[in-house]
């Protein structure tokens, strides 16, 4: 029999339902089955009039993937409003061992997050956890929606490279043959090598690799970065306005509860360190976690906003790729609630002044050849930005630690599963 999915269940059919034993309760002559496939939960009922079923249910274990045919009857006690009377149960998948970690556990979720990633195909499977990954998946499904419309072109660039151009930003390096490679710390010179290949706008969702000892709730070593470049591109505000529009569309389609003004606020960093400094965090040229929580606070209170642009940051901070503005670039991060989200800028593309530039942050230009020669052939104004797809996540739905935006998180304790 054709299977039917637990949400597509109607009262009056006979169904074969396949899933895993969410949960098993029972008295002495009925047990309750609860049964999870990946669109919903539904009770089922076997009782002991049918004796060589009956036999087999109570020997089964939580987290068995069974196939069970019956009838789906009305029962106004059940979650539903309707249950599946169980005539038949094969079992697809034995559980032969005790499970690491529970799917179900009491109240909330208390197995402590180590033990959680250890086991994470069994965490995963706990309904509350893969909420977190429907809600991604809308995160995916509305960028790739949102730039399509666009008409930007997705593009796929090497993950293995020979160098990189984020400064700060350290690689993991690999055996490359008989050289030695690096993975991807940014698809920044791809993009922008792209747009200087005639595509003008495209987008890019892929894998970034950063070697960054630090173990915070932010950061993982491995992530999703979603990535736009986009030709003839002359001013920063452009920028803004494409990327606040999209992450206005992300927090539509998500209903995330965030509240974004009609028009994010754009703050050059000067002011943001005012008015930290008048609230005693004093910094200098860059704004440490906590001074970032404290200007989320501070952000939501003044424009009644969770995300602020701070724009024109300190030329020192910025790669030698940003256009300056004075003592700062024409560049931008997007905070959400204290948290970077997003960094852009317009993109030097005079090779003289780009040249100088990286001199003055001790790259040698003409030793990226293949970065180099892009600004002597015909290179458009152009700008762009990248976000993380985790750190999204993780803070449109306000989870404590980016990790658990991630399927299978790496950080540099965790190299496994
Ligand atoms: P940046 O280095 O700021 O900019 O990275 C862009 C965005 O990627 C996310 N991110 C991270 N997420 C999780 N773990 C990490 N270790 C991590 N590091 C960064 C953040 C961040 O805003 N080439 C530029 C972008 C550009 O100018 O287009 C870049 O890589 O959300």
């Amino acid at each position: 029999m054709a299977r039917t999915y637990i949400k597509d269940l109607k009262v009056g059919e006979k169904v074969t339902v396949k899933g895993w034993l969410h949960e098993i309760r029972g008295l002495a002559k009925v047990k309750f089955l609860i049964l999870r496939d990946y669109t919903g939960i539904i009770q089922c009922v076997a009782t002991s009039d049918n004796e060589e079923l009956f036999k087999k249910v109570k020997t089964l274990n939580p987290e068995t993937v069974v196939e069970i045919t019956g009838s789906v009857v009305a029962n106004k006690i059940a979650k539903q409003g309707y249950e599946v009377a169980v005539e038949d149960l094969n079992i697809l998948g034995e559980v032969s061992q005790v499970l690491p970690i529970q799917v179900v556990e009491k109240g909330d979720i208390n197995t402590d997050l180590s033990t959680r990633m250890d086991n994470r195909f069994l965490d995963l499977r706990k309904p509350e956890i893969n909420k977190i990954f429907q809600f991604r998946n809308t995160i995916y499904k509305t960028t790739v929606d949102f730039f399509m419309k666009n008409d930007f072109m997705n593009i796929a660039t090497p993950k293995m490279t020979s160098a990189g151009v984020e400064s700060g930003a350290e690689m993991f390096s690999i055996k490359y043959f008989n050289t030695k490679a690096y993975l991807s710390q940014s698809p920044q010179i791809y993009k922008q090598m792209m747009v200087c290949s005639g595509f003008e706008k495209v987008f890019e969702i892929g894998s970034i690799f950063r070697a960054e000892n630090s173990n915070t709730t932010r950061h993982v070593t491995e992530f999703i970065g979603i990535d736009f470049e986009m030709a003839f591109v002359t001013d920063e505000n452009e920028l803004m306005d494409f990327t606040e529009e999209y992450i206005k569309e992300l927090v539509k389609a998500t209903k995330a509860e965030v509240k974004v003004p009609s028009k994010i606020p754009r703050v050059p960093f000067e002011e943001v360190r005012d008015m930290l400094n008048k609230k005693g965090k004093k910094i200098t040229d860059d704004i440490d976690p906590e001074s970032e929580k404290l200007l989320g606070e501070l952000v939501l209170k003044k424009y009644k906003s969770d995300l602020i642009f701070v724009t024109n940051y300190p030329w020192s901070k910025r790669p030698f790729y940003h256009v300056k503005n004075g003592d700062g670039t024409k560049g931008f991060d997007l905070l959400l609630r204290g948290v970077e989200i997003a960094t852009g800028s317009l993109r030097e593309h005079n090779y003289d002044i780009l040249k100088k530039q990286a001199e003055e942050k001790d790259v040698k230009l003409d030793d990226m050849k293949d970065y180099a020669v892009m600004f002597k052939c015909g290179a458009p104004p152009h700008g762009g930005c990248g976000l993380g797809m985790e750190r999204i996540t993780q803070n449109l739905l306000g989870l404590d630690n980016i990790r658990e935006a991630c399927f299978v998180p790496r950080d540099p304790d965790r190299l496994t599963p």
